[in-house]
């Protein structure tokens, strides 16, 4: 891993790709251990924390919100070790893990994630965080892999409104302006990538139209220097209320 390379990209771009950042054994691992909280501690998760497509299945499941709060496997995967030391090396900044999630597109219904920047539902100023997500299993534009407009976190934040997206409540309203087309990226990846992206990069993901699915491991960072705009989120929790939204994504 080169991490001048990897900082240097993500500054850039706005996202960074790191191949193999872990292994085919600890991927499974993390794997086996997805298995088991969708067996054992699913069941006894609040409902705003899991979300499924259309009926409530095992094979309609689609995300697991806050799952660290559950299980202190996975408080150990967004406290200690890898993935941490690479938020605080890219943000320059000691960070805390706020969040761990569970991704999937079940095959052939999971829906097109909306296009929109983490940090409006974040509301930080400065707006100093990232989001990582980490390849389960092979994802391509056919499952829906995430793609990324390019530089977008150099930009202002977007006009984010409703969308009927379980799971992803806010979405960019005037996505598809003529930078959003040109700077548009998919980002494939095989099971141990990781991507990592700035709270304000526009990204977004297509619907699953294959017969796979498309699972994911989902990491938030807030950096120390970030402080939560207290007003931004007192008028976004009120927005929410409004839209009878009872629940608010990533936190
Ligand atoms: O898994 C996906 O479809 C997208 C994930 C995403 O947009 C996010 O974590 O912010």
């Amino acid at each position: 891993m080169n991490l001048n390379k990897i900082k240097s990209d993500f500054e850039r771009d706005g996202f960074v790709r790191i191949p193999n950042f872990l292994s085919k054994a600890e991927v499974a691992e993390i794997g086996k251990n997805f298995n088991r909280i969708i067996e054992d501690v699913v069941p006894a998760m609040p409902r705003e924390a899991v979300f499924y497509e259309g009926e409530t299945s095992k094979d309609t499941l689609k995300q697991l919100i806050d799952i660290h709060k559950h299980d202190p496997y996975f408080d150990g995967i967004l406290k200690q070790g890898k993935f941490k030391a690479i938020a605080e090396w890219l943000l320059d900044d000691e960070v805390v893990g706020k969040t761990l999630e569970y991704f999937n597109k079940p095959p052939l219904i999971g829906k097109a994630t909306p296009p929109h920047q983490d940090g409006f539902y974040f509301m930080l100023n400065p707006s100093v965080a990232v989001t990582m997500w980490m390849a389960l299993e092979p994802a391509d534009l056919d499952n829906g892999c995430v793609q990324y407009v390019i530089g977008s976190h150099r930009g202002e934040m977007r006009p984010h409104g409703r969308t009927q997206t379980l799971g992803f409540s806010q979405g960019i309203i005037n996505f598809g302006l003529p930078k959003d087309e040109q700077n548009l990226v998919s980002l494939s990846a095989e099971p141990g990538d990781l991507l990592v992206h700035h709270s304000l990069t526009v990204h977004l993901a297509g619907a699953n139209k294959s017969q796979r699915s498309r699972k994911a491991l989902g990491l938030i960072y807030f950096g120390k220097s970030a402080k939560e705009d207290l007003q931004a989120k007192a008028a976004y929790q009120q927005l929410l209320q409004s839209q009878h939204i009872p629940d608010q994504r990533k936190i």
